[in-house]
């Protein structure tokens, strides 16, 4: 057994592993991140480690929150919050590349299931300015379609009856800014990180119509003292698996509980709106301040994250486990090529200095990086709470401008094909999603009517308001996907895929 990864072993680490740049003992805690997942330490928690080189930066560590589970806490507590990033891609030659960096800027980790108590004192805590998130997109209790809250979601009722104990992202942060609002403390910057159409402003509504429910004169100083700037995050991070550790440990020669792997690529636009002052988060490439980060976001969940679910879905139907090898079919290549091209990009025609074809390009070239096999299933799951903002939006936007949309309703016909819960080899696999109940039974349903068939289906997925918002029931979308799902029930996934771009 390796030693373990501990500050005092820092200077035991080969020369080429980065590591902090700073005495960790002088930081201060500014920052509380709810969802310290491989996501947050791959890309904020990474770019804050940069900035902490610089001792007036020393105000913004981090606490990280883990709302549910302990194993980020269980893994991290021993190495005192230190972890590695590991950032992989390939040479021109194909050889594999790997650069390591310690990163020290998650000073602890709470567990909120545990200890919901101690969250709400941190985030009342007078050295915090910041809470930001990444909890996915189903940790907002949200309507997807619409952004709504959702009353009925068993995490606000749990939350709005226990101010003490709150479980839910909502609960805490409106528990926790109750505190500051009762003890005279100043506001904070409520940052969301996850892939949402203006996730800021989504986030605002949420808390101020749960802050409401609990004290309207809450909500008031929350809706005019605290700031919620949107932001676009991108860098993908593949879930860290048990050969990255044996790897990771090898090149360190110390063990990491939990590492995380993801690409070189990175980029963070964030809206420069800040209650109580920010990181200089601006200093690392790829990171910029802007006054509307909303074209940076439909640019990205459009183009990034819709293809990504398209080939994810569509690559899982015929086997195909990660995304590199959905990406080496030169059909789905070369559809998400098109369905770029053709469909999506047009929908971004006004984002201004928006180079299309560059980004294009570049996007190819990361989903093809074989140094990061990126598993189709991961990225399948949450369907409901994906699709409306990938691909439902563009549609939307298609239809309005009278453009055709049949590569995107390929992309939602490969969803609703997903759904039936096995792939072209008969593997069977579960549906990872919040509304897989709902979904499930409905197109069981449509499946066992006397009219079964794809249309009867396609109809009746179309006709799922919290996804398909006021698209149900739309004749132009649902003649498309029926026509797709039929192709793909009998001639499978790579015959359909050819003829759409034929
Ligand atoms: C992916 C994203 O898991 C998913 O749904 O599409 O996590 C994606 O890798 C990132 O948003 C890239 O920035």
């Amino acid at each position: 057994m390796p030693a373990r990864l501990q500050p005092q072993a820092l200077s035991l680490l080969p020369a080429a592993v980065g590591r902090p740049a700073y005495d960790r003992a002088r930081l201060r805690a500014g920052i509380v991140h709810l969802g310290i997942g491989a996501f947050h330490r791959a890309h904020q928690a990474e770019i804050t480690d940069r900035v902490l080189a610089d001792p007036a930066q020393s105000a913004w560590g981090i606490v990280g929150v883990s709302l549910r589970q302990p194993g980020t806490r269980d893994a991290l507590a021993p190495q005192q919050g230190l972890y590695t990033l590991a950032l992989r891609d390939a040479g021109p030659d194909g050889s594999l590349r790997e650069q390591l960096r310690v990163v020290g800027a998650v000073l602890q980790v709470l567990v909120a299931s545990e200890d919901p108590q101690a969250v709400l004192e941190r985030i009342a805590h007078p050295d915090t300015r910041i809470v930001s998130l990444t909890i996915t997109e189903k940790g907002y209790s949200h309507d997807p379609a619409t952004g709504a809250l959702r009353w009925d979601d068993p995490d606000v009722e749990h939350d709005l009856a226990r101010p003490d104990a709150p479980r839910g992202a909502l609960g805490m942060l409106v528990h926790g800014l109750a505190l500051r609002h009762a003890r005279g403390m100043a506001p904070l910057t409520l940052l969301s990180c996850d892939n949402l159409p203006a996730n800021g402003d989504t986030l605002r509504g949420l808390v101020l119509a749960f802050a409401d429910r609990v004290d309207p004169a809450l909500a008031r100083w929350i809706g005019l003292q605290c700031t919620f700037p949107n932001s676009m995050v991108d860098r993908i991070v593949p879930r860290t698996s048990d050969a990255d550790r044996a790897r990771i440990a090898t090149q360190l020669g110390m063990a990491d509980a939990w590492p995380v792997v993801g690409e070189p690529f990175l980029s963070w636009v964030i809206e420069d709106r800040f209650a109580q002052g920010r990181p200089a988060w601006d200093r690392v490439e790829g990171v910029r301040f802007v006054a509307r980060a909303a074209p940076y976001e439909r640019i990205k969940l459009r183009m990034v994250n819709g293809s990504h679910s398209t080939l994810a879905y569509l690559g899982a139907m015929v086997g195909l486990e990660t995304v590199p090898e959905a990406m080496a079919q030169p059909w789905l290549h070369k559809l998400v090529e098109r369905l770029l091209r053709d469909e999506v990009e047009p929908t971004l025609a006004d984002a201004a200095d928006f180079d299309a074809a560059a980004f294009r390009a570049q996007l190819l070239q990361r989903f093809a990086n074989p140094a990061l096999p990126h598993r189709t299933q991961q990225i399948a799951m949450d369907g409901s709470q994906k699709v409306p903002q990938r691909l439902l939006d563009t549609v939307r936007d298609r239809l309005r401008a009278g453009g055709t949309i049949d590569l995107l309703a390929l992309a939602v016909a490969g969803w609703l094909h997903y759904l039936r819960g096995y792939d072209e080899h008969g593997a069977r696999y579960a549906i990872d999603d919040p509304l897989a109940r709902p979904l499930v039974e409905r197109l069981a349903e449509a499946a066992a009517h006397a009219l079964a068939g794809p249309q009867a289906e396609a109809a009746c997925l179309v006709a799922f308001r919290p996804v398909f918002g006021d698209l149900e029931g739309n004749p132009a979308l649902i003649a498309a996907v029926t026509r797709h799902l039929g192709l793909l029930r009998t001639r499978g996934v790579a015959a359909t895929v050819k003829e759409a771009l034929a």
